[in-house]
């Protein structure tokens, strides 16, 4: 395949693309964008591209525009012709691995939109840091289910996926290491074992230099 170009930023959800078409060995070039929450240059930038004004965002080799790490997860898989990462339709792990990638895209991951910037959706400044405060919650309460329904040694089980990528990536995020370590004790294993596949070193290294 022609290449495609990836819009991201070190360690952010960018990385959640990147890891994948590494694991695919699909060639891709990486675009580094300012920081989104901070530079209005980059921000008008992206925007043109990606009018959510979100990484990952993944231009495809004919022009066409792919965002939300969900569906770029679905997406790569087709693409390389692979179940390695998304359990094929049939597969036993499909039905958990749908539910669970979604609840991680769709329950998730929109709290640190929430609680990343609050003065975007809460304007009285004084109500910003319970604002937060209450989305940092809602994180925790969301990942101590995932981290109950995960198995092991993978979340899906014996069967290594993107579900686990995602695992790794996230708890790097708040509300930090030792949170997690603390909570989600099975999460934190998958993200260590995900971290020590060999595949992936470079990627998680170039994304999480500080590990
Ligand atoms: N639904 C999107 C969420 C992506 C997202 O929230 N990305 C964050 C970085 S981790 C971002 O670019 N935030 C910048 C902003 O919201 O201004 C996905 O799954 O890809």
């Amino acid at each position: 395949m022609e290449h495609l170009t990836l819009y991201g930023r070190q360690g952010w959800g960018s990385v959640l693309a990147e890891t994948q078409l590494v694991w695919y060995g699909m060639p891709y070039e990486l675009r580094s964008v300012g920081d989104l929450f901070a530079d209005e240059e980059a921000q008008r930038e992206l925007e043109k591209i990606n009018p959510a004004v979100q990484v990952p965002t993944l231009v495809l080799p004919d022009g066409g525009v792919m965002t939300e790490s969900g569906a770029i997860t679905l997406w790569l898989a087709e693409e390389a012709e692979s179940s390695e990462l998304v359990p094929e339709p049939g597969a036993a792990e499909r039905t958990q691995f749908l539910r669970w990638l979604f609840f991680v895209t769709s329950n998730i991951y929109p709290v640190y939109t929430y609680a990343d910037d609050p003065s975007r959706f809460v304007p009285q400044e004084s109500a910003q840091p319970a604002f937060a405060e209450r989305m940092g919650d809602r994180a925790k309460k969301l990942y101590g289910v995932l981290n109950d329904e995960a198995a092991a040694p993978w979340f899906l089980g014996d069967r290594f996926s993107a579900l686990d990528i995602y695992i790794c990536a996230m708890t790097h995020w708040r509300p930090g290491r030792p949170w997690f370590e603390e909570n989600t004790p099975n999460l934190v294993a998958i993200a260590a074992a995900a971290k020590a596949l060999p595949k992936l070193a470079e990627v998680w290294a170039r994304n999480y230099p500080d590990d």
